[in-house]
């Protein structure tokens, strides 16, 4: 056998609560970097192109998720993490953390004894740590300890002619979230294009209105949309990246949401729920600890969920391949 190769690169494929994760090592970084901000930056001017190789057809999907792990900047921290999705990066990203965490273990990288594991991730929300449960020798399940997580604020938005309200929340990237009542849409795979679409209107204008909260801001405030089911207590939806779902229930969706729901008054601060995806996979989350921050309740979650890894492979890239650097058809 023999093909041209420009270049290649080793991959591994996971998924979480059915949302994908294509993980790869990254080491050309200078040394001297100060924070995970820094890296992505780095990052995004010499290697954007491999976001692109990675996640877009014809290797990827216009769903493919992906992480980059780096060397840390932390010097006690395990690795720092990029975040990839099909047009940009995220902050954070709680299934990408589950899946790293999993494959990490499974495949011997990280070296463990005993029934649980802790890592320690630099990602530009701030450092995040992820408990590994291990039995018989594999992980189980993995809960992440999330970035303090709050509300916000709620604004009104005008929607096909409609007043609706949104609610603002943090939980390592911002939400905009919204039930599904006020659009007349229930969270059901069959409505997937009508929720996305929806979401993209529900995410352009709190993009709008974050930008005058926070106009200092460095990181991603570009927020993703989050539509609760009005007819189950905690099943919803998040979308995000153009056209893009996420099939798991969305590990800083969830931890944004307990902080709305302890807002409103509907979570204690010792509570836990269990947040639904769309298509019933589950995480739970529980909240680890709270203060109070100028007058607004500021909790730290735990998220609590499944991965599995799906495939190790190879990407190749050839040099006369007209399609090599990726593309999308929306
Ligand atoms: O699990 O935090 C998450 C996430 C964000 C976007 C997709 N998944």
């Amino acid at each position: 056998m023999s093909f041209k190769s420009e270049f290649t690169i080793d991959v591994i494929d996971t998924h979480t609560e059915g949302e994908p994760t294509r993980i790869i090592f990254w080491n050309d970084v200078p040394k001297n970097l100060k924070d995970a901000l820094s890296v992505r930056k780095y990052f995004i001017e010499h290697y954007d192109y491999i976001r692109k190789i990675l996640l877009m057809e014809p290797r990827g999907h216009k769903d493919q998720f992906g992480a980059v792990l780096l060397p840390p900047v932390n010097p006690d921290s395990d690795y720092t993490v990029l975040y990839l999705t099909t047009d940009s990066y995220l902050d954070m990203c709680g299934h990408a953390t589950i899946g790293i965490s999993t494959a990490l273990v499974s495949l011997g990288y990280i070296k463990c004894e005993g029934s649980e594991k802790t890592l320690t991730f630099d990602t530009v929300a701030g450092t995040v740590k992820a408990r590994v449960k291990i039995e018989n020798g594999e992980p189980v399940s993995v809960s992440i300890i999330d970035v303090k997580s709050y509300f916000v604020k709620q604004i009104d938005i005008l929607l096909n002619g409609k007043e609706i309200k949104v609610n603002i929340s943090y939980g390592g990237n911002f939400y905009a979230i919204v039930k599904s009542d006020d659009i007349g849409i229930d969270v059901e795979p069959h409505n997937i294009e009508k929720l996305i679409n929806y979401g993209k209107i529900i995410r352009e204008k709190s993009y709008e209105a974050l930008k005058i909260l926070y106009p200092e801001n460095r990181k991603n405030l570009y927020p993703l949309a989050m539509i609760t089911d009005s007819k189950h207590d905690y099943r919803a939806v998040v979308t995000f990246s153009g056209n893009s779902f996420d099939r798991s229930p969305c590990g800083t969706g969830t931890a944004a949401r307990a902080a709305l729901l302890v807002h409103d008054g509907k979570l204690d601060l010792n509570g836990e729920y269990v947040n639904e995806s769309i298509i019933r996979t589950k995480f739970s989350c529980k909240i680890i600890s709270s203060e109070n921050i100028n007058g607004n309740t500021v909790i730290v979650p735990e998220i609590t969920g499944r991965a599995w890894i799906t495939q190790l492979c190879k990407i190749i890239v050839q040099p006369d391949d007209p399609l090599k650097g990726g593309f999308l058809v929306e």
